[in-house]
Formats: C-alpha cells, structure tokens, sequence
C-alpha cells in the first residue's frame, strides 16, 4: 500500500482543492536539504481592516500592498510604505514582541526584500515552517498561493520566478478566529499570530526526493519498508544508503516518480532506553537526502502499549508551544531542549505535544532525548461537525502533520482530537480522520483522540464513548479534584471499561501560582496542587490497564480565558513548573510516583 501521496491523489482526495489550502505538495526534511534561511528581521504593518488587501468596495487585490511599491513618488498617491515600516522578527509570534499586539486578531503584512544567490538551472521553493492562521504569499508581486492552518507547513514553487538581485516577498497574515476553523473560536490557548515558525529558500536539482518513508515494517519482521516519492523528470532508479547497517539498495523509479521496496535487515531498535539513530542517505539523480532514522514497533496487546514487543509505561507530561521562562512561541532547539530536558527531570519517557503539531526540532529533539511523542491537530472542543470545509481544513493539518514526521519513529500516537462533544457527525468526522491518518501513515502508529471520561454511577467512573471503538487506546482527560469535586474524590472513584484496551489519561491538573501557600484547601495554593497530585497518583496505581498518562501541564501558559488577577493574569496555572521556570511543589509528587512507576516498568 502507497502511504506517500502523489500530487495527483492529493488533489482527488480534495487535499489541494477547497479553501484549505493552495499550497503545494510538501517537501519534507527541511533540515536535509540545501537551503538558505528567510530568518531575521521583515518589514511589518499591521492593517486590521486589511486595507492592503480589499479596495473600498470590498474586492480583494493583488495590487495593493502585495506590490511592496517603493514610495519614492511624491506625485503619486500612496498609503504604504514597507520600506518605514516597524521591524518584525521571524521567526516568532506577533504577540510577544510588542505590547500593542498582545490582543491583536487580524492581518499583519510581512515583507522581506533578499537577494539570493540562486543557480537558474535548478529548482527553488520557499518553504513556511507555519503561519498562524492564513497565509496568502506574494513574490516580486506575483501571487503563488494561500495557507490555512496554523502549526503545518507549507511550500510553493519559485523557479523562473526569482530574480538576480533584489526579490521582494510579501505575506499577509490573518490570525482571526473563525466558528467553522480548525480550531474553531473557542481554544483554552493564546492566539499567537504570525510567521512563528522559519522561513527557507530551498534550492533541488530538477529532479529531487520531495518526500520519503523509512520505517520498520509493522508487519514483516526484521524488514525496513521504503517509499520514495521522487519530482522531475530525470531520475531511473533511487539508491538507499545505511552505511552502519550495510545496505546500499538500488529501486527502480516507476514512471510517476514512485518506488517501494522492502530491505531484509536487523537494525538496533529505538527506545527511550536506548535512542538509537541511523545515518540514512538517499540519492536519486544528482539529488542526495540525509536524514537521521530511528527504527522501532509500537503496537498494543490487550491493555499493554508494546515498543520493540516489550510491555512500556508511557510516564508523559503535556507540553504547550510556549518558550521556557519568558512565554509566546517556542520555536528554536534551545527552547526544545529546555522544555524537554524540564520533561525529563520529571522522570518522563514521554511528552503529548498539545494540542496542535509542534514544530519541527522539538518534534527531533525529542528523538534525539529518547522522548515518545503523542502529535495531535487542533480538532479542538466545537469544531463544525457537519461543514464539509472544516473537515477539509482537519484533513489537510492532519496530511501535513503526518508528511513532515512519518520519519521520526519517536511519534508512536497520533491524536485526532481533544474533548469533543459527542454526536453522529462527530464520530463520522472523526472515523474519517482516523482512517485517513491510518492510511498516511502506513499503520506503524497508534491513532488516539483525548475522549472525556464518564460517571456512570456515583464513584464509577469510565468512558462512554462510540470513538473508542476506533481508537487503538482508551484515552481521556478527567479533572477529578479540580473541576470534579475536591482531591479526595479520587479516593472514591473506581475505574472500569468496556473494552480491553491500554488506558491513557491525556490530562488532569488543577491550578497553583508558585509561591503562594496555604491550607491544602485552599485552590491556587502550591498546596492544594501537591494534595491533588498525591491523590491522583494513589488512584492511578488502582486504574486496570494504566498505560500512560500526560497530566497537565508541564508550564504555565498563556491563555484568554483565564481572568483571576494576581493569580492568573492570563496564564493558566496548572503548569508544574511556573512560566518563569520555577518548579512547584506537585512537580516532586509527579518525579517520585515516575520514579517507582520505572522501576516497576522499566525502559528497555
Ligand atoms: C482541558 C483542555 C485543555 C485546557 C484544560 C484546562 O480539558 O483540554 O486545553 O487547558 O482543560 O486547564 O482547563
């Protein structure tokens, strides 16, 4: 079964068709290729009426702003003037780098003037690491094409239309929330608008590797499945090299581009014990792709989650996109790396990467630490079940999610939803996306969805939902001893369910502002956290088939809803360790129950 998808079923599954996206086919691995960086600072006006963009009678325009006109003639009346306008830095959110934009929803337009150096007989791309919310991108005037979605990325072809010297690319930004988007109006996250991911000007020979899948087949034992996806017109065969595992395998490009063939071979298995990567290189034509792979098997057996075969605890924490200490996007490999390493004083073999695609180098970083991943899309509480554009728009993150990191084996969950009311054009909304994700990703990962859990009858809790039966884990949020009652609720609750699966809990938490004590009764107090966590973990140990959890969360975030001055201030306390870094009392409650749970499960 091809999982790696041609442009031509792309555009019959409807990825590049409707208004989700006009972006074209991925190219993945960024961090291989030959590119130069867009980074740094870009000229920016903010235009909430989006006058650069709509005339007076409310017609869109290219002419406008996209244009990026000097304004260098004073006879000619014009209201714009890139070259004055404020700085802004990219990548980043908007928010945080000016305090008039803490609030701000709307277009912001981004220009950058560069001057490339290119060579005219290959091909160029620019490539979006994620604009939050819609993108529509212009280079030297000329339109290539729009984005929907604010945490995938995108690319559009430039050959033949970049120029010696200087090049002017304009973006508009749009962060405003919409009922029918994905996620819909209503999200428990800041609205960080922006380029808050890189910007790159990839250059490929006429033929490349646009995208590809080493894997350790879930089927076959000891085989490494390969697919290839090659563009252009010039390339016989492809050539896969492990140099430390002898392989140097050639495979016949089939007339659309495509190969597929299976390696006899037995490599040494990933896991959070033992974060083995390979130096894997692909070369078709004069095109060579490098990449670092890991191989393993995830599967599930009764109520066991199983890596390489062997029973693991997922000990996870949930993670939002937010910097360490300072708050507003994360986006580099020091910030990865801080918020990985805080997972991993915790005793963590496993993060939930809430609740949208994180970027691309946490996502490797924790590859590299020896950190499982849950990947989800922001199919977010009231998403507009029955929309056929919203489904379009879920089903486009959810392609470009699993394009850019089927290679990364530490991903072992993809998650298609979080707290969604129950409905039949829910469960058929989502039925679709799991089977699309399954189809995508070739049935090396398991499909989760963060359900919510019920109380059947006073103190018996469980999960009442149809969605489970699609799932391959029974996994859920609860707030027993937060928005449920009071910590000892946890004493008197008993667990079961209806089918034998492994049973994740992807949150509970409660608030605490670090530093501020009290009675253990009293909520926001470092206490009250700690005493709900000491509950928890004794109910945890009582909960047959406990798998895994990711409490939430690991860092206070910023968020809207959250008033409560002196207390919240616009973060949501329910972080172990404060925005500023500091780590609350719960968090020692979190280490000491991981540290027995791996000793009684421990990583291989
Ligand atoms: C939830 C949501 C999460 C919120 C959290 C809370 O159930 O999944 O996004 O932030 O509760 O703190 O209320």
């Amino acid at each position: 079964m091809k999982y790696l998808l041609t442009t031509a079923l792309l555009a019959m599954v409807g990825v590049l068709s409707g208004t989700a996206a006009e972006a074209e086919p991925l190219i993945t691995n960024v961090p291989g290729r030959y590119a130069v960086s867009l980074d740094g600072k870009w000229r920016s006006i903010v235009d909430p009426f989006e006058n650069g963009y709509y005339d007076y009678r409310l017609n869109p325009t290219d002419m406008l702003y996209a244009q990026d006109r000097d304004n260098d003639d004073p006879t000619r009346l014009q209201e714009y003037d890139f070259e004055q306008a404020r700085d802004i830095d990219v990548p980043g959110d908007w928010n945080t780098q000016r305090p008039e934009l803490y609030y701000y929803e709307g277009t912001i337009w981004y220009r950058k003037r560069f001057s490339p150096e290119f060579h005219p007989a290959k091909r160029q791309f620019i490539h979006f690491g994620a604009a939050n919310y819609e993108a529509i991108v212009w280079l030297n005037g000329e339109r290539l094409g729009s984005h929907t979605g604010g945490f995938t990325p995108f690319n559009f072809e430039v050959t033949g239309k970049l120029r010696e010297g200087e090049n002017s690319l304009v973006v508009k930004v749009d962060n405003k929330r919409h009922p029918e988007g994905v996620p819909t109006v209503n999200a428990d996250w800041w609205n960080y608008g922006g380029l808050t991911r890189p910007v790159t000007l990839i250059e490929t020979p006429a033929t490349f590797i646009r995208d590809y899948s080493v894997q350790l087949s879930p089927t076959e034992k000891n085989t490494i499945v390969c697919q290839v996806q090659a563009d252009g017109p010039a390339a016989a065969d492809v050539l896969l090299e492990i140099p430390e595992l002898k392989i140097s395998h050639r495979h016949a490009l089939a007339p659309d581009g495509m190969a597929e063939f299976a390696i006899k071979t037995k490599p040494e298995r990933w896991s959070p014990a033992n974060p083995k990567l390979y130096d894997v290189r692909l070369i078709a034509g004069t095109d060579t792709i490098t990449d670092r792979i890991g191989f393993r098997t995830i599967r599930t057996d009764g109520t066991k989650i199983l890596l390489n075969d062997e029973e693991i605890f997922c000990r996870g924490i949930s993670i939002h996109e937010e910097r360490p200490y300072d708050s507003g996007r994360a986006w580099s490999d020091e910030h990865a790396e801080t918020l990985l390493s805080w997972a991993k004083d915790m005793g963590c073999n496993f993060v939930r990467l809430a609740h949208y695609p994180h970027n691309e180098n946490m996502v490797r970083m924790a590859e590299r630490m020896g950190l499982m991943v849950w990947s989800e899309i922001p199919v977010y509480w009231t998403i507009h079940w029955d929309n056929p554009e919203t489904y379009t728009n879920a089903s486009n993150q959810l392609n470009e999610m699993i394009t850019r990191d089927r290679n990364r084996c530490n991903i072992i969950i993809w998650s298609i939803a979080n707290e969604t009311p129950r409905s039949d054009s829910r469960l058929k909304f989502l039925a679709n996306l799991a089977s699309e994700a399954r189809t995508l990703d070739g049935g090396v990962r398991l499909i989760g969805a963060a359900m919510e859990k019920d109380e059947v009858s006073p103190g018996v809790m469980s999960v009442n939902d149809p969605l489970e039966d699609i799932l391959d884990i029974i996994s859920f949020n609860e707030y027993i001893g937060w928005y449920d009652g009071t910590p000892e609720k946890c004493d008197r609750s008993e667990w079961t369910f209806k089918t034998r699966k492994p049973v994740f809990i992807s949150e509970w938490g409660g608030g605490a502002l670090y530093g501020m004590h009290g009675d253990a009764t009293h909520r926001f107090t470092e206490e009250y956290q700690e005493d709900l966590y000491r509950h928890h973990t004794r109910m945890l140990d009582r909960i047959p088939g406990l798998a895994g959890c990711t409490p939430w969360i690991l860092k206070d975030f910023r968020s809207p809803r959250r008033h409560l001055p002196r207390i919240q201030d616009d973060f949501n306390r329910k972080g172990l360790i404060s925005d500023k870094g500091q780590r609350k009392k719960a968090f020692y409650v979190m280490k000491e129950w991981y540290d027995k749970k791996a000793a009684e499960v421990p990583d291989k």
